[in-house]
């Protein structure tokens, strides 16, 4: 499957690969500039394939030394060198035959950070997903899988430490300072999870016993200094082992599981088969450094990348349309990780509030695609929200149909019947209809169709009779190249909640199948009647949000009202309020527009000072009842014709609302809440920094002074309280003195640590002022910031387009020229990083009208430059379309 510029790889033309490489060794002689690469395959032709099948094997960027087949030089007319691979048309007639390929690579060129590159004088690769192509000709698919020997020759004192993929089989000296270290992966698996490390590192080493008993040696590589940070990482590793026996009965299969951090990367790790890659944001923390919610971060990321081991590494893709396979089923295996681990209601309203944001915008733009799409011209581009969120919302959906019991079941005999196999969803989806009996027909559309469904809802009680009746039906917006969309199978949990808070019972429910507590929709219209309801119920619907769909209700505000207050499932009492908080934005936006002065209702300031104080309730809920919509949610639930500053101007009014209602109990609950305790990062000390944190801004806003903020800024022991205390000076009060003083302060402090600098880089791209597109500008020319430090530009540029609404959308289009001139520039180097940067635009057309042009304007400006990478132009084409 090539693909050249422009070119589009489709689903239904897979076929499977003429040849297949068993064995792969290969043999590294290390240098920035002229590393060599020795290939030797053990090639065979597949079952059914014509001898004249010529072998097509991809590179990229390579340049080719030797040839041999069989211990002989093919001959220049039996290959065709291009420029994204090789064609051998000499080829011997025997089923299997060894190809011995030597290429020069330079990674210290490699800016692209895909294939062999050097980070920091440090040695490593990222090969998902056809990075591999880019260190040797090979077939470079996910469907060919291969046991390999991997020998790594450096300088000792450049290279002390030589790793690659499974177990270290043997290392010695050799002549001129050099020396080698050879590693066997027993695990045949395809190229995108090779990989190899050199560098000079320290370590934190551990060990784990296994389930079975055997003892698996863990290591985290790190830059010399830095191994005390690596220390929670190293705990959530060993967390996760543990719960992927318990839970899913997965155990470690090697001897060694080694994870190295690297300033330069492009994502935010890589599952290599037992050498995972990190960027050193999710690997290193402590309470100097970090956050809470980057504590959350690593160990959500660390059992991440370990829960691959099962899904993707041992069963894995037949080809990148399956992405979906691995990526989504992993998200849900570690959102369930993080649940067990932590709170489980505040962890799912976290997800919900993560995949509105970043995949409900997707799924209702240009860039919409399946959980499993059928086309792509870059597949790089499709690691997006839709495949890993919504892909994991489908497999919670899965669990929830299908029961505990039948979804471990049906788990296990995935497991069982694919080990060792690269497979596809309705490889999947068959060992859960094979254990259930039940047909996931319908149910598959959720892999297939595109778009976010929508349903309505609407109920009344029929107090003699003592039925209550819900109508519901559901609807699937078009998207781009799909007009016609099939109705889903939409399971949504409920409850019918009395007027103590409990729910009611019922004795029958007819028009759905209704079972377990869920509804499930498989019509476009169902009218389920409960009869033997004694008393008139609210609905609570979609709880813990068991299906990913926009929800419309037509329920009386005082309803909500009571959901948020009684409702026994946490998530739906934070959606009720969410609900609340959304509509009245919208209409205090409108007021802006129009020149009046938004105004709240007391019942909805109370609500939310009483939920927030309420002390019989989690703190980190607390503090997500006090998270009011971000900027972009409400922008999103409006819609159309959008005014960011109109929105800005709303939400601000908003939170001075709910500061002026909760004024008397919210500073004496922040000054009750402080602790003398040392820094934790267990998830109840987070939960009660986080509400503190916000109250704090509450507090400030309220007093219209930073003096309080800029005490706990002074104060802070650990990163969280002072992050905290700093965002709401760079929020509210970045033009006075102490909000300047406090930002000077913070960079001296932490000028030489690059990951607490990326946080003052973010907090200033944040600022919502139209002057902060000139004071990025000025900040691109810091002498600490790079283009050449994906982390960097992610924490300035990106944060900018996608967290400042007011700043990215000022009306004069700065901030698009910002963004665009940017990504032009970076497109250079890393076309990977600019394109995911070029997707800020993906909500253009739901601007207001002078906006919309701007941003149309300077779309098409980019999309009609020249030389373009294949990411960059995917993306701005598909943008525009
Ligand atoms: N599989 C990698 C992502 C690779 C990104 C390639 N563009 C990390 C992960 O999802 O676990
Ligand atoms: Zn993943």
């Amino acid at each position: 499957m090539r693909t050249e510029n422009g070119q589009v790889v489709r689903l239904e033309d897979y076929k499977p690969s003429p040849y297949l490489i068993p064995e792969t060794r290969l043999d590294f002689q290390l240098d920035p500039h002229e590393t060599l690469v020795t290939a030797t395959l053990k090639l065979e032709r597949s079952e059914g394939a014509s001898v004249d099948a010529p072998l097509e094997l991809d590179g990229e960027e390579l340049r080719l030394e030797t040839l041999k087949i069989d211990g002989c030089d093919v001959p220049a007319s039996g290959y065709e060198q291009h420029p994204d691979g090789l064609t051998i048309t000499c080829l011997p007639a025997s089923r299997t035959f060894e190809l011995v390929i030597r290429t020069r690579i330079a990674p210290a060129l490699n800016k692209a950070l895909m294939g062999l590159y050097v980070s920091n004088g440090v040695f490593c690769t990222q090969c998902e997903a056809e990075g591999f192509r880019r260190i040797t000709y090979f077939l470079d698919r996910p469907d060919v899988l291969s046991v390999y020997t991997v020998r790594i020759e450096a300088d000792r004192k450049i290279a002390p430490l030589l790793l690659s993929n499974g177990n270290p089989v043997s290392k010695g000296e050799l002549e001129n300072g050099r020396h080698f270290a050879v590693w066997q992966d027993p695990f045949p698996k395809p190229s995108y999870l090779f990989a190899l490390v050199a560098g000079d590192l320290g370590v934190l080493r551990d060990s784990f016993e296994t389930a079975s008993g055997r003892t698996v040696e863990l290591g985290i590589y790190v830059e010399h200094g830095k191994e005390a940070r690596a220390t929670y990482a190293m705990d959530a590793l060993k967390r996760s082992m543990r719960w992927d026996e318990k839970r899913f009965g997965r155990e470690y299969d090697l001897d060694v599981f080694n994870i190295v951090a690297v300033s330069d990367f492009n994502a935010g790790a890589m599952e290599n088969k037992g050498l995972n890659v990190f960027n050193d944001k999710y690997v290193l923390a402590d309470a100097d450094t970090a956050t809470d919610v980057d504590f959350a971060n690593i160990e959500a990321i660390i059992a991440h990348e370990y829960f691959h081991n099962w899904t993707g590494n041992r069963i894995t893709c037949r080809d990148w349309f399956q992405l979906c396979l691995k990526e989504g089923l992993t998200v849900f295996r570690d959102h369930e990780f993080s649940a067990d681990e932590r709170s489980r209601a505040v962890k799912r309203i976290a997800e919900v509030r993560a995949l509105r944001s970043h995949q409900f915008p997707e799924d209702q733009g240009p860039l919409a695609h399946p959980v499993r799409p059928r086309r792509y011209r870059e597949i790089n581009n499709f690691y997006t929200a839709t495949v890993y969120e919504k892909g994991s919302e489908v497999v919670r959906m899965l669990q929830t149909i299908l029961g505990d019991a039948l979804f471990r079941a049906g788990m296990d005999l995935y497991f069982e019947r694919h080990d060792g196999q690269a497979v596809t969803i309705e490889d999947f989806l068959k060992a859960f209809e094979d254990v259930s009996e039940c047909d996931l027909g319908q149910f598959s559309l959720w892999y297939h169709q595109a778009g976010t469904p929508s349903v309505t809802v609407s109920s009344r009680y029929d107090a003699r009779a003592a039925t209550f009746t819900v109508e519901l039906e559901q609807s699937v917006p078009p998207t781009p190249s799909e007009n016609r969309k099939r109705l889903m199978h939409i399971p949504l949990s409920f409850g019918l909640v009395g007027p103590d808070g409990s729910d009611l019972p019922y004795r029958s429910a007819e028009g759905a199948s209704v079972e377990n507590g869920v509804i499930h929709l498989r019509k476009r219209h169902h009218t389920v009647t409960f009869t033997g309801v004694e008393a008139r119920p609210v609905l609570s619907i979609n709880r813990g949000f068991s299906a990913p769909i926009a929800l419309s209700t037509q329920s009386r505000v005082e309803d909500r009202l009571f959901l948020a207050r009684h409702d026994s499932d946490p998530f739906s009492r934070w959606q009720a309020l969410t609900s609340l908080f959304n509509d009245a934005l919208i209409a205090a936006s409108k007021a802006v527009r129009g020149g009046k002065k938004p105004v709240f209702t007391e019942d909805l300031l109370t609500l939310a000072v009483n939920l927030a104080t309420d002390a019989s309730l989690e703190e980190a809920f607390r503090a997500l009842v006090l998270t009011v919509p971000a900027e972009a949610d409400i922008a999103r639930e409006i819609g159309r014709d959008i005014d960011p500053d109109a929105i800005h101007a709303a939400r601000m009014a908003l939170l001075r609302s709910i500061a002026e209602s909760g004024r008397d109990v919210f500073r004496s609950l922040y000054d009750n809440m402080r602790t003398q305790a040392p820094f934790s990062p267990d998830a109840a000390s987070a939960g009660r920094r986080a509400l503190r944190s916000t109250l704090l801004e509450f507090i400030a806003v309220g007093e219209r002074s930073p003096r309080l903020a800029k005490q706990q800024f002074d104060e802070a022991d650990n990163m969280t309280e002072r992050a905290g205390a700093l965002t709401v000076l760079a929020q509210h009060f970045y033009d006075t003195q102490e909000g300047r003083s406090a930002l000077i302060a913070f960079e001296e402090r932490y000028r030489d640590n690059p990951l607490v600098l990326d946080k003052w880089f973010q907090l200033q791209a944040m600022v919502p002022a139209h002057e902060t597109v000139l004071n990025v500008r000025k900040l691109m020319r810091h002498g600490h910031f790079s283009m050449a430090n994906p982390n960097r530009v992610r924490a300035l540029i990106g944060t900018f387009s996608m967290a400042n609404q007011t700043g990215f959308h000022a009306a004069d289009g700065e901030g698009y020229r910002l963004v665009a001139e940017t990504v032009t520039e970076l497109d250079r180097q890393n076309p990977q990083v600019a394109a995911r940067l070029a997707t800020a635009f993906r909500s253009w057309r739901s601007l207001e009208k002078g906006r919309r042009e701007l941003a149309r304007s300077t779309l098409a400006e980019l999309s009609s430059r020249k030389s373009l990478s294949r990411d960059l132009a995917d993306i701005v084409e598909r943008t525009l379309a």
